[in-house]
C-alpha cells in the first residue's frame, strides 16, 4: 500500500513585540509537529524592524485619542522580511491580523486556513496597527489579509488569539493528531457539542457510567451519543441546534423528502453526475457507475428500488435509495445518497440516511451501504450514524462496504 504523499509543511510566521509570548507553541502537539516538520513555525520580534535607539514601535494617534497606535513603518520592513524569507509551497502567505472587530474565527475557518500552504499573523498591541499597514499589504505586497477575532472581548493584543488561532489551525494538519478519528465527533466539527466520556471505574462513589457505554452495542452507543449531542447542544448552545436541526435549515425553505416519479429522471441524472464526480475526484477513478448511466439506467434504477428524493422550494438537492439485495432478504441496501455540493455538511445527507433507514420493512435486520474508501466526508457520517466497515467486499474497486445492525 503506497504511503500517501506527505503534505508540506504548514509554513506558519507570526510578527510580535512579545515573541516569547508564542513560546506555548514550543509544548505539546505543536511543538512535536513543528519537530515532524508538519509544521514551520517562525516568531519575529517586531522591533528588530526599527531603527532607533528606543527601538520605537507606537506613537500617539492622529485627531487624538487615549493609547498609541503602532507605526507603518516597523510593520512594513517585518512584512517585507517575512515576505523575502520565501515559503517553498506558496509565493505569498495569506496575512491574519486579529482584532476585536474581525470576522469571527470558526472551525469552519479554521479548517479552511489549514488548507493554506503559508500563514502570517500580525500580533497588534496598544489601540491598534495604522490602518496603511493593512492597505500596504493588500495593495503594494498583494497579500490576502484578513481580520479575524477570537470572541466578543478585549483582549490586550493579538498574542493570545495567534496562540489559540494557531493551535485549532495546527491540530487539522494531517498527522498533527495522531489519531484523526477523534476529530471526527468534536465539537463545531458538524454543528454539535460533544457527548459526555467516561473512563474507568465503571462506578465512582455510587456513580455509574451509563450501561449502554458498557454493552459493546455500536449501533446503541452511536445513537446515545447522537442523542447525547443534541440535548447538550439544546440546553448550552440553541443558535448552534437552531442552525443544524431546525427544519428547512438543510437548505433555506423546507426541505421535503418524497419518493421518486419517472418524470424526476432527468434531473436526478444530473444531480447523481455532479455528486459523484466529486467521489470520483476524492477516489481517483472515474469507474463509479453513478457516472456511466443513461438516462434509460436511472429510470430503471427507479423500478429496481424505492427512490427517495428531497426537494427545497421545487429545487432538487438530494437523493436515496433502498433495495434488498438479492438472496440477502434480512439486509436493506441504501445507495445513491447524495447531497448537491452548495449544501453538503448541514445534515441533509444524515437526514436522508434516517429517512432510507426508516423506510425499511420488518424483517429487516441490518443496513449495508457502499462508498469511496477515501470519501473522508462520507465515512465520518456513517460513522457517526454507528455504521462500521465490513469485511465483506464492495461491488467495485476503491470502495468499501459499511453496516448497522438494525436497533
Ligand atoms: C488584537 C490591540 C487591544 C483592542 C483597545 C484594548 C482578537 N477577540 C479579541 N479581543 N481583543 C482582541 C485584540 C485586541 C487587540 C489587538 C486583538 C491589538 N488590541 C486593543 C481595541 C481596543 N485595545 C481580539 N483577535
Amino acid at each position: 500500500m503506497t504511503q500517501a504523499p506527505r503534505r508540506p509543511a504548514l509554513g506558519i510566521d507570526v510578527v510580535s513585540i512579545f515573541p516569547d509570548y508564542l513560546s506555548p507553541l514550543d509544548l505539546s502537539l505543536i511543538g512535536k509537529a513543528r519537530e515532524d516538520g508538519l509544521l514551520d513555525v517562525r516568531v519575529h520580534d517586531l522591533r528588530d524592524f526599527t531603527h532607533d535607539r528606543h527601538r520605537t514601535v507606537d506613537d500617539t494617534p492622529y485627531g487624538g485619542g487615549a493609547g498609541m497606535v503602532m507605526k507603518v513603518q516597523p510593520w512594513a520592513e517585518a512584512l517585507d522580511h517575512v515576505l523575502a524569507q520565501g515559503n517553498p509551497y506558496a509565493a505569498k502567505p495569506r496575512l491574519i491580523v486579529p482584532g476585536p472587530g474581525g470576522q469571527p474565527f470558526t472551525q469552519a475557518l479554521a479548517r479552511e486556513l489549514a488548507q493554506e500552504p503559508w500563514l502570517a499573523f500580525a500580533c497588534g498591541r496598544y489601540e491598534g496597527i495604522d490602518e496603511r499597514v493593512y492597505e500596504h499589504a493588500r495593495e503594494e505586497l498583494g497579500l490576502e489579509v484578513s481580520v479575524v477575532s477570537l470572541g466578543d472581548y478585549v483582549l490586550n493584543g493579538g498574542e493570545v488569539a495567534v496562540l489559540a488561532m494557531v493551535e485549532a489551525i495546527g491540530r487539522l494538519v494531517p498527522g498533527v493528531i495522531g489519531n484523526a478519528e477523534s476529530l471526527v465527533e468534536e465539537s463545531h466539527e458538524d454543528g454539535l457539542l460533544e457527548y459526555p466520556i467516561y473512563t474507568k471505574p465503571s462506578t465512582w462513589a455510587g456513580r455509574p457510567v451509563p450501561p449502554v457505554l458498557l454493552s459493546g452495542n455500536h449501533a446503541a452507543i452511536a445513537a446515545w451519543r447522537h442523542e447525547q449531542r443534541l440535548a447538550r447542544t439544546a440546553a448550552r448552545r440553541p443558535d448552534l441546534l437552531h442552525a443544524s436541526h431546525a427544519p428547512g435549515a438543510e437548505g433555506g425553505p423546507e426541505v421535503e423528502i418524497s419518493a421518486a416519479t419517472p418524470g424526476d429522471v432527468p434531473e436526478l441524472a444530473v444531480l447523481m453526475r455532479a455528486c459523484w464526480v466529486q467521489e470520483a475526484v476524492a477516489n481517483g477513478t472515474l469507474e463509479i457507475p453513478a457516472l456511466h448511466e443513461s438516462l434509460d439506467d436511472v429510470r430503471a434504477g427507479l423500478e429496481q428500488t424505492q427512490t427517495w428524493l428531497a426537494r427545497s422550494a421545487g429545487r432538487l438537492v438530494g437523493a436515496v435509495r433502498t433495495s434488498v439485495p438479492p438472496g440477502r432478504p434480512d439486509e436493506w441496501l441504501i445507495g445513491r445518497l447524495c447531497v448537491v455540493p452548495d449544501l453538503q455538511g448541514r445534515g441533509l445527507g444524515r437526514r436522508l440516511l434516517e429517512h432510507a433507514e426508516r423506510a425499511a420493512p420488518d424483517g429487516i435486520r441490518t443496513f449495508v451501504l457502499h462508498t469511496g474508501a477515501r470519501s473522508e466526508g462520507n465515512l465520518r457520517m456513517y460513522k457517526r450514524a454507528g455504521y462500521r466497515r465490513s469485511a465483506d467486499a464492495a461491488p467495485i474497486a476503491g470502495a468499501v462496504t459499511l453496516t448497522k445492525r438494525r436497533r
